[in-house]
């Protein structure tokens, strides 16, 4: 199967990046984790972007904060499916990082989630793996089924 890279620009990512980490735990996909920044490494982190097809990866999941640059940098330079998770973690709540990810140019799409979805990031990749993976395909849907029965279940215990 292959393997999901997250990425993010520092470790004080991580406690978003966690989140992507147990999903992808959850579905049994391979997955790299790396601290690799727009601004404060930018050689690395377009060597593992260059490198990504090559060294197994189908897709990656980037996560930045503040002049959130990680995503579009790494989609710069890889046609892998870049996800990224705008994180909220500057004094303007996040906005600045969603606008930072989500308005790339035409031509180098990454495919943004809301401010901290690292879960979402992570089900996305799932999805974008299980093109070619019907077994995966399968344990998301029963994944979504099960959501779905545990709202239904909450409804049917309401008693207002
Ligand atoms: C971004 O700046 C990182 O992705 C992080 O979200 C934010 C703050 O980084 P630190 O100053 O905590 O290293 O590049």
């Amino acid at each position: 199967m292959k393997k999901v890279g997250i990425v993010m620009g520092s470790d004080s990512d991580m406690p978003v990046a966690e989140k992507a980490i147990e999903r992808l735990k959850g579905f049994g996909i391979p997955y790299e984790v790396h601290i690799y920044s727009a601004h404060r490494t930018p050689e690395q982190a377009k060597a593992f972007a260059e490198g990504a097809e090559r060294a197994g990866f189908g897709t990656i999941i980037a996560l930045a904060g503040k002049a959130a640059h990680l995503a579009g940098a790494l989609a710069a330079n890889t046609t892998l499916p870049v996800i990224g998770v705008p994180v909220k973690s500057s004094t303007l709540d996040g906005l600045d990082a969603l606008l930072s990810t989500v308005q790339m140019p035409g031509g180098i799409p990454v495919a943004t989630v809301a401010i901290d979805g690292a879960a979402n990031a992570a089900i996305l990749a799932a999805q974008i793996i299980a093109t070619g993976d019907g077994e995966l395909a399968a344990a998301i849907r029963e994944d979504r089924a099960k959501a779905a029965a545990e709202v239904l279940k909450k409804d049917a215990a309401l008693n207002i």
